[in-house]
């Protein structure tokens, strides 16, 4: 009798952390319980980072793409909030979580639930393999540590954590990686490659939905190594904003424009309540625009200023 399958998944338009943390820790799971039932998955298309990392370490197979959650056993990685779930996940069964966000979970059930205040679920998911003294492959290694790199912006970003860093050195070795801000450089200017997409596409390789007190809000994260190359499209983006806010049903829609080098973001805003986002944020939106120095950060420097402010 063939073992019933439990998929690990991140969040919906997954980015490097999500695609990462599923393949490694469905490969941690299998090894440990000797089993294949652990099933790496996504809910989306890779984007254009996470190609660059697949090629640069020659990993090849993409996660089993998850569209309908209904009566699947599943593992989330990433994620809990239940806008970035997978479709129907209510029809299904969560068993799992491991997660570095903002909680946003309810189940009956108790489960195994792993959440840390750390830069990325892969540093997570790389503790657990030195924990349990589970041999990385190289070809895993090289994901864990482009999924830690990515996620704290090549350890700039405020989420980023002594630990970390750590980590992200012990896998150096491992990942056969020397020098990791060149590393960080190189696979940052294969996402900010934006040239040829549609607003549309730039926004939806890393969108994301909340609910904060009662308000349906999305957000993209562009990262870019050169802001100012996107800021000469932002009717287009507005155009896109406008369309989205109404079709999702949303009260405010954010695109941040986060450049690497000046370590800060250009955010495009369409809402209800600008001036109330204006007072959170203290400062002046001008034709759906607005600054944010230092902002690298859309969960510890955009999401929480959001939820106090509902
Ligand atoms: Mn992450």
């Amino acid at each position: 009798m063939e073992e019933e399958k439990i998929y690990i998944i991140g969040h919906k338009n997954p980015d490097t952390d999500s695609i990462c943390s599923a393949i490694s820790y469905a490969y941690l799971k299998n090894k440990e319980e000797n089993t294949k039932k652990y099933i790496p998955a996504r809910s989306g298309k890779i984007n254009p980072e996470t190609h660059f990392i697949f090629k640069y370490f020659d990993f090849t197979v993409l996660p089993h793409l998850i569209e309908d959650a209904t009566g699947k056993k599943v593992i989330l990685v990433d994620h809990t909030e239940p806008k970035q779930r997978p479709e129907n996940m209510d029809k299904g069964e969560i068993v799992e979580v491991i997660d570095h966000h903002n909680i946003n979970f309810q189940q009956a059930k108790p489960i195994f639930f792993h959440v840390e205040p750390i830069g990325s679920t892969s540093t997570i998911i790389t503790k657990m393999y030195f924990d349990k003294n589970i041999e990385i492959p190289k070809k895993i290694a090289g994901l864990l540590i482009s999924a830690i790199v990515s996620d704290t912006v090549i350890f700039k970003s405020p989420i980023t954590t002594e630990e970390d860093r750590k980590i992200a050195e012990k896998l150096m070795p491992l990942a056969g990686i020397d020098n990791m801000d060149s590393f960080g450089i190189e696979m940052f200017k294969a996402k900010s490659n934006w040239g040829k997409k549609t607003a549309d596409e730039i926004i939806n390789t890393d969108y994301k939905e909340y609910e904060l007190a009662g308000k349906n809000i999305g957000i993209a994260q562009i990262e870019t190594v050169d802001a100012s190359e996107l800021e000469k499209r932002k009717q287009e983006f507005l155009e896109v904003m406008k369309k989205m806010k109404t079709s999702r049903n949303l009260d405010l829609i954010i695109v941040l424009l986060t450049d690497i080098i000046k370590e800060g973001c250009l955010a495009f805003l369409v809402g209800d309540e600008i001036e109330t986002v204006e007072k959170a944020f203290n400062n002046e939106i001008k034709d759906n625009q607005m600054y944010l120095p230092g902002v690298l950060s859309r969960k510890k420097q955009v999401v929480p200023v959001l939820e106090d402010l509902f």
